[in-house]
């Protein structure tokens, strides 16, 4: 079986890596700049194809990432690149954000590969990049399934732009494949910017009752994804964020996991332009295994963290992370893993 993840912490066999080569910013996305991510730097959002040096040198860290992996016999796949810079759908043009986060527009659960029905316009068909992969894996066994296409139309933003508040309204199911974890039979739905309550529906639905969603609460953190929030390190272990994560707001089940709070972070890994993710992307980690994390190397207390409760680390950069808004959990989608379907909690 080509497709088979179950959890967020079991050995890697096979996986996809993003890629920044085709990385251009939308300047026609309505949910982009009213998203809470880009508060603060909209007016000097870089819009277009982004400069050739920050291109070249994420690959160049991509590689370097790539070649780490192959050393640990995992399989890697990458996207093709983007064929259109603008589209249209029947109710609206925009122009394409770029196929740098797998994490974001797919999500693996057991044996299901789903394209997510993503909040910004400019990613509506990023998915085209992995038509081939997705094909392949379904020759091969997998399940392969597309959310109903949403049609953002713009009452879906909150354009008003309230500080404190959700700007995703609930008219249709709209979710980014990254506001989910997986723990076997528990899935963890961040209810943010990224994802609306009837997108947790959806996925409820295409589930089915031997899985329970649970949603965490737009409390916890009201902005995109949940991966710099929350990282399940291995069964009985979370790490959270300390500035976002109150114990009590959390699911139920998550509780009776131990959950341990990451240390600050080191600003690092954006460039002259303004980043599009906060400091805390030093905490989005990949885990290769329940004893192997990728980690960003700037990040030496949080190292010494995960090192103490017996998780070893390789380091690695991504210079550009938060200018082009991704770490290694974003930049990746892990396909296959080595485990099957769990019950982790009571
Ligand atoms: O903390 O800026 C980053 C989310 C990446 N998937 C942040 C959110």
């Amino acid at each position: 079986m080509s497709i088979n993840s179950h959890n967020e912490w079991d050995p890697i066999k096979e996986i996809i890596v993003g890629t920044a080569k085709f990385c251009h910013a939308p300047s026609l996305d309505v949910g982009f700049t009213t998203s809470s991510s880009t508060d603060g730097v909209e007016d000097i959002l870089f819009k277009g194809l982004y400069p050739d040096r920050i291109i070249k040198e994420t690959e160049e860290d991509i590689n370097i990432f790539i070649e780490e992996l192959e050393k640990l016999n995992i399989t890697v796949r990458r996207p093709s690149p983007p064929i259109i810079n603008n589209f249209a759908t029947p109710d609206w043009e925009c122009d394409r954000f770029f196929p740098y986060c797998p994490r974001d527009t797919m999500l693996v659960v057991g044996e299901k590969i789903i394209e997510t029905p993503g909040i910004y316009r400019s990613r509506y068909f990023e998915t085209i990049c992995y038509k081939e992969i997705l094909k392949n894996y379904m020759l091969e066994g997998a399940v392969w399934l597309s959310a109903p296409k949403p049609r953002l139309l713009e009452t879906i933003y909150d354009t008003k732009r309230h500080p404190k508040g959700l700007r995703l309204n609930n008219d249709e199911p709209v979710f980014d494949a990254a506001n989910v974890l997986r723990a076997g039979y528990d899935i963890f739905y961040q209810i943010s910017d990224s994802g609306n309550e009837m997108g947790a529906q959806w996925l409820s639905s295409v589930l089915g009752s031997e899985y329970t969603v649970h949603k965490i609460r737009s409390e916890v953190y009201s902005s995109v994804h949940i991966d710099s929030t929350l990282v399940m390190l291995r069964p009985g272990l979370i790490l959270a964020n300390p500035e976002r994560v109150k114990i009590e707001q959390l699911p139920e089940a998550m509780k009776q996991w131990e959950i341990i709070f990451s240390p600050d972070m080191v600003q690092y890994s954006y460039s002259d332009l303004k980043p599009i993710s906060s400091k805390w992307l030093g905490m989005n980690m990949l885990m290769l295994s329940p004893v192997l994390a990728v980690v960003d190397c700037h990040q030496v207390s949080l190292i010494n963290l995960l090192e103490s409760r017996g998780i070893d680390v390789l380091p690695l950069k991504l210079r550009h992370g938060r200018t082009l808004g991704g770490g290694f959990h974003c930049i990746t989608l892990d396909v296959h893993r080595d485990g099957k379907l769990e019950k982790y909690f009571d």
